[in-house]
């Protein structure tokens, strides 16, 4: 072969090599955009976090993630398909692209990011786990459980919390798993376990769910962290950044006072902040693949963190969950977004 025939080869076959990786690429963005709609992989059924209503319309702080990405994307809400996935099946509808996205109240963790190929995206609530009992029972607080039986659900870090909490206070227990959580709150209910146990968060709604929800108490220990986050593919930087930054987006929104309600006006203010935020001043949405009033569009159709939490979890829903660790961080909270700039 000549001498320069060789390199052109070479050149060539790079050439066709960096064509595959192209076409082999992921872009959920792009996809997502051409396919004309979000789809969302959500629980099947927890009031406040996602949950159908009586006209079929999927409600929750969870639901009003995704329609926030889909508002970013598209400037319209509704641009979005949920699929109700249970527990034990919502990390593999993500890594087989049933879904775009996950917003399941899911626990980060090192061995789901690490080792089942995800990322996430960043916490949007900070939970923990927690009992629920009979009061009947007369238990007051968790380390008084030894010899009880509790009710839980498979494929959640409930079930591994509870083993660790077992094992670490020596306590012997019968511990019955469920597919579920409508099969292991129905358990419970009819007296087949002492305990259910969960987030902290779901037991504000599981508790609602009993016959008599005033004959249930949550013991106020808290066994676990359960940073709940959004949860997409590895291998597509751009979308983790777009799911990234919608969260951040409402954190930012609520810090800096911008609600659904005065977004129109707030894009006026003299605040370099709330310029750049909604995208008067400089053009942060580019480097996402998204508009320049990329945030306008989030706010105006599902408000910001604040909005969101008191309308499924807070003081506007019939959960009443107090802000506790999720007020901003100025409030004593945890929640404390990069800044858009
Ligand atoms: N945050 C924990 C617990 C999540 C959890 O318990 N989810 C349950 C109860 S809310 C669930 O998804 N239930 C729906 C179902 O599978 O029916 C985790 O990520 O493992």
């Amino acid at each position: 072969m000549s001498r320069f025939v060789q390199p052109l080869l070479h050149l060539l076959l790079a050439g066709l090599f960096a064509a595959f990786a192209l076409a082999a690429k992921a872009d959920t963005l792009s996809d997502t955009r051409a396919r004309g709609y979000l789809v969302c992989g959500v629980n099947p059924g927890l009031a406040g976090f996602g949950l159908p209503d009586d006209h079929g319309v999927w409600r929750g702080f969870d639901i009003d993630y995704c329609r926030a990405v889909a508002a970013a994307i598209f400037n319209d809400p509704k641009k979005i398909k949920f699929v109700p996935l249970t527990g034990k099946d919502r990390f593999t509808a993500l890594q087989s692209g049933e879904v775009d996205v996950l917003a399941h109240n899911t626990t980060w963790t090192e061995s789901r990011e690490a080792e089942q190929g995800l990322l996430f995206a960043g916490i949007n609530y900070f939970d923990g786990q927690a009992f629920m009992v009979h009061k009947s029972l007369g238990v007051t607080r968790a380390s008084q459980l030894s010899g009880a039986t509790f009710c839980v659900q498979q494929g959640t870090t409930t079930e591994l919390n509870l083993a660790d909490y077992l094992r670490s206070h020596g306590m012997k227990a019968e511990t019955v798993v469920f597919s579920s959580s409508d099969e292991a709150i129905k358990a419970y209910d009819s007296g087949r376990c002492d305990v259910f146990t969960t987030d902290g968060s779901a037991l504000y709604a599981e508790r609602l769910k009993t016959m008599h929800p005033d004959d249930q108490i949550v013991l106020p220990d808290v066994i676990s962290k359960e940073p709940l986050s959004p949860v997409v593919r590895q291998g597509d930087d751009r979308w983790f950044n777009v799911v990234k930054w919608t969260g951040f987006a409402l954190i930012d929104a609520e810090e800096l006072g911008v609600t659904s309600a005065n977004v129109e006006e707030m894009r006026k203010s003299n605040n370099p902040k709330i310029r750049r935020l909604l995208g008067v001043e400089g053009d942060y949405g580019a480097g996402l693949g998204l508009s320049r009033d990329w945030v306008v569009r989030i706010i105006r159709a599902v408000g910001n963190y604040g909005e969101i939490f008191a309308r499924n979890l807070g003081k506007n829903s019939p959960l009443k969950i107090p802000r506790g660790l999720n007020a901003q961080w100025r409030d004593g909270g945890l929640l404390y977004a990069p800044p858009i700039r």
